[in-house]
């Protein structure tokens, strides 16, 4: 029975086409340091490009959000971290993506923009400047939040 159930459950979650529409995490970063948090200035796609956001990426299966994130921001920034508490709301994007945001502290390494346009540490008052239309969307809600994180840090 739980055989059974499983392979409806798998099968239910899967299109017409066999292509998996299941929900997919993307996990994101707000790594704080010396009273300041790291935006990323995104590459592509076009209608993101030039916008900042909190870095990170798709999990991948398998992984935890804290394995997801840790090493995204290997790939994209080139630096250690170790993931701390949630932040926010989940924010639902399109294409049946779910983003979470975590605090996260710098272990090693300094982030650097091996994916991105450019990275930037920002201060509470620098992100209260920030004009909205250069944040990606998803990653608006958020900035009240960091901005309280910042003042406490
Ligand atoms: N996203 C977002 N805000 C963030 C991080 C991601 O809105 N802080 C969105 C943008 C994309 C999706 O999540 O629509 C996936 O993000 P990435 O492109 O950064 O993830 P990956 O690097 O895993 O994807 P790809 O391999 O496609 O580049």
């Amino acid at each position: 029975f739980v055989t059974m159930s499983w392979m409806i459950a798998t099968k239910a979650a899967r299109g017409a086409d066999g292509t998996d529409d299941r929900p997919k995490d993307v996990v994101a970063a707000a790594i704080v340091d010396d009273g300041r948090v790291l935006l990323a200035q995104r590459a592509h796609p076009a209608e993101l490009a030039g916008k900042w956001e909190l870095p990170g990426g798709r999990v991948e299966s398998g992984e935890t959000h804290a394995q997801a994130l840790s090493r995204e921001i290997r790939e994209e920034l080139g630096a250690e971290i170790e993931v701390g508490a949630r932040i926010g709301a989940q924010v639902m994007l399109p294409n049946r993506l779910v983003l979470h945001a975590y605090r996260a502290r710098l272990r090693s390494g300094t982030p650097a923009a091996l994916e991105h346009l450019d990275v930037q540490w920002f201060s509470a008052d620098e992100l209260r400047l920030l004009d909205l239309d250069d944040v990606v969307p998803a990653d608006r809600d958020w900035i009240p939040e960091l901005c309280a994180i910042l003042d406490d840090a």
